[in-house]
């Protein structure tokens, strides 16, 4: 089978500048096939003309979203056989998900050409190559391969919970975050000891952006993307992020309330193409709910709260239900 060369037209987009290029169209690239008979295995050749690598904040993902193969599972394997990584349900339902460099699961990818093998579940990958599915299902799959540029942590909070705890820290964007202008912001707990981590993202007024439990490529820890990392632009503005174990509940307000039996360090890593952007320091409890659209305004500082259960708590409980 002929080699596809796919990243060709890609790099020259790195070399200009490209802040993350993943969600657009000349980031990523599908190879569509489809599994027609009893136990069979396709395998698709592809280039990867750089190294996909922490170092270099690239994260290079290969998912089959939009098979219409319910379950299916892929393995990626080197031109000499060697099974680099497999993966059965890594994606959305029973598809796959293999992810390699900055904040993938699968570790750095060098440059050189690799096939990729797909099968339907059950399908067994090794060192060969040698694949062997035992299924009978058929349908059309979508090989998805995207590359995204990851900007390193512009800042990084710290801080440490113990059960049902949640903090918040508050920032300022003075410029938009806008996918248009290739502006991009994440907001994640990679390194954070505690295992299970949760992520809000609210606005000046309380309202909810958008919260995440476990984000895929990062087993149980969370992410949040905006602008053109996905999940919508940010204009200029006051903001406050939570944090808690799992499980941590997220709602207009700010209403948080966690459940969470995990304790330890928490770390939040933002990642911005913002610029500038600024970070309010300081420390302070949880205001009271009255006084927190307020104080979101008024913050003079990095803002680190850390709302314990007990009367607090009961209140949020009944202002949810
Ligand atoms: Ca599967
Ligand atoms: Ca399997
Ligand atoms: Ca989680
Ligand atoms: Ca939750």
């Amino acid at each position: 089978m002929e080699n596809k060369t796919i990243f060709a037209r890609l790099r020259p987009l790195l070399i200009g500048g490209f802040a993350f290029c993943a969600t657009t169209s000349a980031g990523a690239f599908t190879i569509t096939g489809s599994i027609d008979s009893n136990y069979q295995v396709n395998f698709e050749p592809f280039r990867l003309n750089f190294d996909a690598t922490a170092a270099d904040n690239l994260l290079l993902v290969i998912d089959t979203e939009g098979s219409g193969l319910s379950d299916t599972e892929i393995g990626l394997f080197d031109q000499a056989g060697n099974l680099i990584a497999d993966d059965d349900d890594g994606g959305t339902g029973f598809l796959s998900r293999l992810s390699f460099g900055a904040g993938g699961a699968d570790g750095d990818l060098a440059s050189g050409v690799y096939d990729i093998a797909i099968g339907a579940h059950n399908t067994d990958f090794a060192d060969g190559p040698s694949v062997t599915s035992h299924s009978t299902a058929t349908g059309g799959y979508n090989l998805n391969i995207e590359l995204y540029e990851i900007p390193s942590a512009t800042t990084s909070w710290t801080g440490s919970l113990a059960a049902g705890e949640v903090a918040f820290f508050d920032f300022t964007l003075t410029d938009p975050v806008v996918a248009a202008d290739g502006g991009s912001l994440v907001l994640d707990t990679i390194n954070s000891t505690i295992s299970d981590t949760e992520l809000g993202l609210f606005d000046a007024s309380g309202n909810l952006l958008a919260d995440n439990d476990d984000y895929p490529g990062l087993d149980l820890l969370s992410q949040l993307d905006f602008g053109a990392a996905g999940g919508g632009d940010l204009a200029a503005g006051d903001y406050r992020v939570y944090v808690g174990g799992y499980d941590t509940t997220f709602a207009d307000g700010p209403a948080v309330s966690s459940t969470s039996g995990y304790t330890g360090d928490f770390v939040i890593n933002m990642r911005t193409s913002a610029d500038p952007i600024i970070v309010q320091g300081g420390v302070s409890p949880v205001p009271e709910p009255a006084n927190l659209a307020l104080s979101l305004i008024a913050l003079s500082g990095l803002a680190v709260g850390v709302r314990r259960r007990g009367r607090e708590a009961a209140k949020d409980t009944s202002r949810a239900g």
